[in-house]
């Protein structure tokens, strides 16, 4: 899969209109998928605090959050190599450091790949999953529930997953024509659907929103 450049994105995504109001994430009534972005972030910083640059993950630091937050995602994380070779595939721009946006894209893709059968297996095992995985998992359940079945969410499934789920995340969801526009400007295929990925493009845009009003909400108190 692959992620627009945020700038870009974001270009497309306000001129529909949609502003982002992140902040109100710290109300107590936000949606099953605001409460999981919000965790996808808080546990994405909490390791990327570790070592050097606060954002960003560093080799090490993607080792300890494969091997303590995605276990059930990630086999051999444990070995080295195993993780040199998925820093390098996952590093896009080869600075040597995952950015919230490289590490969602690699998200995308285990989200994809376990896809179908990651519900049944949670459904039927009681084996413990950590707050990043089960983040995901509410992030590809609500896709997978708002589809009804079908491959990608059509304008109407679209649009009632976002006034239902992130209401609170982002401005002007009450606005069916805001929602339509925001609509075109992910749907990059011009399919006039929603398919998995750009579904995953529009979340990431809003963890990374929220990830980066979040660093300036620290700057300014501190
Ligand atoms: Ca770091
Ligand atoms: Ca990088
Ligand atoms: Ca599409």
């Amino acid at each position: 899969m692959r992620l627009s450049c945020p700038r870009e994105l974001s270009q497309r995504l306000c001129a529909g209109a949609l502003l982002l109001t992140p902040c109100l994430l710290s109300l107590s009534n936000v949606s099953p998928m605001e409460a999981a972005i919000n965790t996808l972030v808080s546990q994405f910083k909490a390791f990327a605090g570790k070592e050097g640059s606060n954002h960003t993950l560093s080799k090490n630091e993607l080792q300890s959050l494969l091997t303590s937050q995605l276990p059930n995602y990630t086999k051999n994380a444990s070995d080295s190599s195993v993780v040199d070779q998925l820093m390098s595939s996952v590093d896009k721009n080869n600075d040597g450091e995952l950015s919230f946006l490289e590490f969602w894209q690699f998200i995308g893709q285990l989200a994809s790949t376990h896809g179908g059968r990651e519900k049944q297996h949670y459904e039927t095992s009681a084996y413990r999953i950590s707050k990043m995985e089960s983040a995901i998992k509410t992030v590809v359940g609500q896709f997978v529930s708002s589809a009804r079945g079908k491959e990608s969410l059509n304008k109407d499934n679209f649009q009632k997953l976002v006034q239902r789920q992130l209401g609170n995340i982002m401005a002007d969801t009450d606005s069916s024509s805001a929602v339509k526009d925001m609509m075109r400007g992910l749907d990059e295929n011009q399919d006039g659907k929603v398919s998995f990925q750009e579904y995953m493009t529009l979340i990431g845009y809003l963890a990374n929103s929220l990830s980066e009003s979040k660093t300036k909400t620290q700057t300014a108190t501190n």
